[in-house]
């Protein structure tokens, strides 16, 4: 019994190094404007000459409504919304779309091979860890300044 108990003792003393090592992830960020919530804005980290980027974020709205600009002057020469098609030869590529539509209620997910936030002609490189500032423009709800969070190339999806 008491050696049971040293036992257990010493497994949790053993173990609670680890437990301090294993962080808990910060929660996802979320930023409000109007009806609308945006969610976990980030990109990836960049390569020192790399020259664009692209932003995800998760977007809901209450009513209908449009993403319909991004800005940021710092960050880039040129944003524009993205979307990913497949082409009629079976080639995925990424084209320019005027908004990006939101319905009542539906989450939209920005990530890696979907929509996206492209920035062209970076002005510096993202390291991890970074905040970076940039406004969103949504047709009803307004412009809303949101941060967004660089991480590892390897993290790839969307949490
Ligand atoms: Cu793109």
């Amino acid at each position: 019994m008491i050696k049971n108990a040293i036992f257990c003792l010493s497994l949790f003393i053993a173990a609670s190094p680890l437990f301090a090592e294993n962080k808990v992830e910060e929660p996802n960020a979320k930023y409000y404007i109007g009806t609308v919530t945006i969610t976990n804005p980030w990109a990836k980290n960049t390569a020192k000459d790399q020259k664009n980027a692209a932003i995800y974020m998760e977007l809901i709205s209450g009513t209908n409504d449009k993403l319909i600009k991004a800005e940021a002057l710092d960050l880039a020469d040129r944003i524009e919304l993205h979307d990913h098609i497949v082409d009629a030869q079976g080639v995925a590529k990424m084209v320019e779309t005027k908004a990006i539509e939101l319905r009542a209620n539906e989450k939209v997910m920005l990530k890696p091979r979907g929509r996206h936030v492209m920035l062209f002609g970076l002005k510096k490189q993202f390291n991890v860890g970074d905040k970076l500032p940039m406004k969103l423009t949504f047709e009803k709800a307004g412009t809303k300044e949101i941060l967004i969070e660089v991480k590892d190339q390897s993290h790839n999806c969307c949490g």
